[in-house]
């Protein structure tokens, strides 16, 4: 196809404006279908590496995978990223990783909402939900800019907004737009900002110059795959979902599986470690322009969490990521947690959430009264095993009690 100056300079337009409206990185890929990636995701799909999330189905991977299923005429995607690592956080070049991690995970500052009595056991939160959500601010934007693309091109122009929840290969996309490049986490790690950014793209009619992909690559660096805590990266490029801890604690909804539980550390929602172990990421800018609102919950306090009411949960989460979770979820994941860390001061709240909680939140709060041990917790286990209802809350007892150590 051949690309006029105008089209040229109509692209220089296009992405100056994106930039204005706070898009850290801006490139441009063709409309073509996405075929290789299209082999790899159906790959993961019949592999069951997607399983338990229903909505990820080859017919949803077939559509994803060709802009012109999305947009009829689709010409071009405008591939954006917006960086989502505070300014307080970017740091240049650190000496070393571990010192980055460090600093990248200081103890929460700023007193959370779930002040509770007593000692605090914090669960970490993925940075990508320490700000307001992302979705309705990017769709806002990526609006903005497809609502001006008609002066620009003095031409009616069709477009679609595409950000996280919608059927586009985003990753892909940028790939090929040479936003960035895949990293061995499956992650678009990009120059400047690494791979703390969120993607989105507008799908366009218009015929615009494509950006080249870059000719980058991880290289011989595998840091990432033995640093995952559940073994979810199973090969290179290859992630099984299942076994992820972003999926166990934002996606899964119902029983985390046992032997997966003590792997997943303190997170409460998400995970970042093999973002967080990754060279790429040691010297990675901030957001040019703040347009996303940070949160002050970059850590969770676990035990109020498990009698939160859901009035609560909605008002103190509200336009947070964490939503996504649901209450349910989210006291699922504080026990685990709780589990892991250990300690008898959470006893009695697990004794409570044992009692009083959905059927989900008491199966794995016996578990976590499991992993804590001694004598307050057997009690608790045993008091509630006399009175429970549900088999599967009941098997959960009983494994907690046989694996429970005095
Ligand atoms: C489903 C999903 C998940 C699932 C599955 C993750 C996964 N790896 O697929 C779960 C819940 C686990 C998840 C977790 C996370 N996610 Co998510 N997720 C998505 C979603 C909705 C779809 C992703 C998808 O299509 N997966 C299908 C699989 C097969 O794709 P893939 O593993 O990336 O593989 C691609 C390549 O490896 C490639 N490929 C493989 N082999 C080959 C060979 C060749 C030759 C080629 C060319 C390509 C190729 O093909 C695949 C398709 O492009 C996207 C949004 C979107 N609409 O795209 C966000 C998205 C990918 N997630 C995002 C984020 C931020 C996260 C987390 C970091 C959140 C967190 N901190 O907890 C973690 C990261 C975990 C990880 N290491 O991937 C961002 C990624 C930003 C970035 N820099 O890459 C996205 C784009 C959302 C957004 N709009 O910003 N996520
Ligand atoms: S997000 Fe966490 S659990 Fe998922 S692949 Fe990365 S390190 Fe593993
Ligand atoms: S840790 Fe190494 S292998 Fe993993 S994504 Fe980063 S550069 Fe690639």
């Amino acid at each position: 196809m051949a690309y006029t100056q105008v089209a040229s300079s109509l692209k220089e337009r296009i992405t100056q404006q994106a930039r204005d409206l706070g898009f850290d990185e801006v490139r441009v890929a063709s409309a073509e279908p996405f075929v290789e990636d299209e082999e790899a995701a159906q790959e993961r799909v019949h592999q069951g590496f997607m399983g338990g999330m229903p909505w990820f189905t080859q017919e949803r991977v077939q559509s994803a995978s060709d802009p012109q299923a999305l947009l009829g005429g689709a010409r071009s995607i405008i591939s954006v990223a917006l960086s989502y690592l505070p300014s307080e956080e970017a740091i240049p070049n650190p000496s070393t990783v571990s010192s980055y991690v460090e600093l990248a995970f200081p103890p929460p500052s700023s007193p959370s909402p779930f002040k509770g009595e007593g000692i605090a056991s914090l669960g970490k939160v993925a940075r990508y939900a320490q700000w307001s959500d992302y979705h309705g601010v990017m769709k806002e934007k990526l609006r903005i800019l497809s609502a001006e693309l008609p002066q620009l091109a003095g031409r009616p122009v069709r477009s679609r907004v595409f950000v996280d929840d919608s059927p586009l290969l985003e990753r892909a996309a940028a790939r090929r737009a040479g936003l960035g490049w895949f990293g061995k986490n499956t992650n678009i790690l990009t120059s400047a900002h690494g791979s703390w950014v969120f993607l989105g793209a507008l799908v366009t009619d218009l015929a615009l110059e494509p950006d080249e992909p870059l000719k980058k690559s991880c290289g011989d660096c595998v840091r990432c795959i033995p640093a995952c805590p559940t073994g979810a990266i199973v090969a290179p490029y290859v992630i099984d979902a299942r076994r992820c801890i972003s999926y166990l604690t934002i996606e899964c909804q119902g029983t985390i599986p046992r032997p997966l539980r003590p792997l997943m550390g303190d997170w409460v929602f998400g995970c970042d470690v093999c973002q967080e172990v990754c060279p790429v990421n040691s010297g990675a800018a901030a957001a040019t322009i703040p347009v996303l609102k940070r949160t002050n919950l970059s850590a969770l306090e676990l035990v109020p969490l498990l009698s939160m009411s859901p009035q609560e949960f909605s008002v103190r989460l509200r336009h947070t990521p964490i939503q996504r979770a649901k209450l349910v979820g989210l006291q699922r994941n504080a026990c685990v947690a709780l589990g892991n860390i250990g300690d008898p001061w959470a006893a009695p709240a697990l004794g409570q959430a044992l009692m009083d909680g959905e059927p989900l939140v008491r199966g794995h709060a016996a578990w976590a009264l499991g992993r804590i041990g001694g004598p307050e917790a057997r009690r608790l286990l045993e008091q509630a095993l006399e009175g429970e209802v549900s088999g599967e809350v009941r098997e959960e007892i009983e494994a907690a009690l046989a694996e429970h150590t005095d």
